[in-house]
């Protein structure tokens, strides 16, 4: 039988590697474009562990000329794009590379598939951050909820988002939006919030520090695992019409309740060891996220399996596991943040 081939932009990230071992065990023909880095050794430490069974090109969501020339040649029948700067407070420190990255891309990317590739399916990898404030009088947010962003990366979503509609209305290209709430897992970038404060934690338990240093500790979150949303994603690909779907748990936290959480996991006392610094504060803030995906439940049978505890649980075992130094590859890695 011939195998579907999938192309996944972002590949070398947290969603692209969970995604690549999923599309794996169901048999598909994966090509993933990766970024020339400097320091080769982390260009794909993520999916070092299935790097013979994919293939790789260099390329850039900002180099049209690259995209096109990946998709002409593999012509998928699936195309993930989960490439983003995706770092919220970051892109206000580089709020045009952000919109070069996250908004002009995916105008590069349906563009392309318009011209060279029209049957293929696109998957984008929305955000909960193209809401920003706005919240329904239930205190959730779906799919019909007003959207205003509150960061250039939320805006330049928005962008995304919206393109992919308009391409999939006037073209009748097989274009969807998976709208991600925040997931996490031992795999996440170091600077966010999650794996922050896990790392800290862990490294204070240890003696390898003694402080944690945060910015805004009462903003709230809805926190699922990075599993289950690229399970999601691959499962909007195999509906029958394109659609946009709420990814999320239901449930929302706040930065202080996982603090609280993770602390007492490790028998220590947060208010012990946290700091605040304006620095790590956001110009505008999006105070409160709670999702609610009943849409793909109904429609497509998807739920989230890990809790907030589990997903916190993994994180702390895996940050464990490397500083007791069973994890001696990815010490030799590690930047300490
Ligand atoms: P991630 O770990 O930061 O991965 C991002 C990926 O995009 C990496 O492979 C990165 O490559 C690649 N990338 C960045 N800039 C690029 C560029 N200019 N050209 C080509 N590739 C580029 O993020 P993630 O957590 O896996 O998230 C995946 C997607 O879901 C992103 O689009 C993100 O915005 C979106 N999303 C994530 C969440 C979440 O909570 N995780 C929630 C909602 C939406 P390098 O490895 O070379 O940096
Ligand atoms: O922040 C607060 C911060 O950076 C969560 C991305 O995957 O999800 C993610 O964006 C909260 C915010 O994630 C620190 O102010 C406090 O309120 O982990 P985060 P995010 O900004 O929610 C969305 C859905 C995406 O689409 C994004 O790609 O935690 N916070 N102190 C902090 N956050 C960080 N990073 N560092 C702190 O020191």
């Amino acid at each position: 039988m011939v195998k579907k081939k999938a192309l996944i932009f972002g590949i070398s990230g947290q969603d692209g590697s969970f995604l690549s071992e999923l599309l794996l065990e169901k048999d598909y023909e994966i090509h993933g474009l990766i970024r020339r880095k400097s320091h080769v050794e982390s260009q794909t430490t993520r999916i070092d562990h299935i790097i013979d069974q994919i293939n790789t090109e260099y390329g850039d969501m900002t180099d049209y000329a690259s995209i096109e020339r990946f998709v002409r040649k593999v012509q998928p029948d699936e195309i993930y794009n989960l490439a983003a700067m995706s770092h919220v407070r970051i892109s206000f420190d580089i709020p045009l590379y952000t919109v070069q990255v996250n908004a002009m891309g995916v105008a590069n990317l349906l563009e392309i598939v318009r011209t060279a590739c029209p049957s293929a399916k696109v998957l984008q990898a929305s955000s909960s951050e193209i809401f920003g404030n706005c919240i329904d009088e239930d205190g959730f947010q779906r799919e019909t909820t007003n959207k205003m962003p509150t960061s250039p990366y939320g805006c330049a979503k928005l962008f995304a988002y919206s393109l992919v509609r308009n391409y999939r209305e006037a073209y009748g290209l097989f274009a969807s939006n998976s709208i991600c709430f925040n997931h996490e897992s031992s795999r996440r970038g170091s600077n966010f919030v999650t794996q922050k404060v896990v790392k800290t934690a862990v490294q204070i338990k240890r003696g390898i520090c003694d402080e944690l240093v945060l910015g805004n500790m009462d903003s709230y979150r809805d926190w699922g695992y990075s599993k289950d949303y690229t399970k999601a994603m691959w499962m909007i690909m195999q509906h029958d019409i394109p659609d946009d779907f709420v990814i999320a748990t239901g449930e929302t936290h706040s930065v202080r309740d996982l603090c609280k959480y993770v602390f007492s996991k490790l028998d220590m006392d947060y208010m012990d060891y946290v700091e605040q610094d304006p620095k790590f504060m956001r110009p505008e803030e999006l105070n409160r996220l709670r999702g609610d995906c009943s849409k793909a439940r109904s429609i497509l049978g998807w739920e989230p399996e890990y809790t907030f505890e589990e997903i916190l649980d993994e994180m702390i075992e895996n940050w464990e596991s490397i500083f007791d130094g069973k994890k001696m590859d990815e010490i030799e890695n590690m930047v300490i943040e």
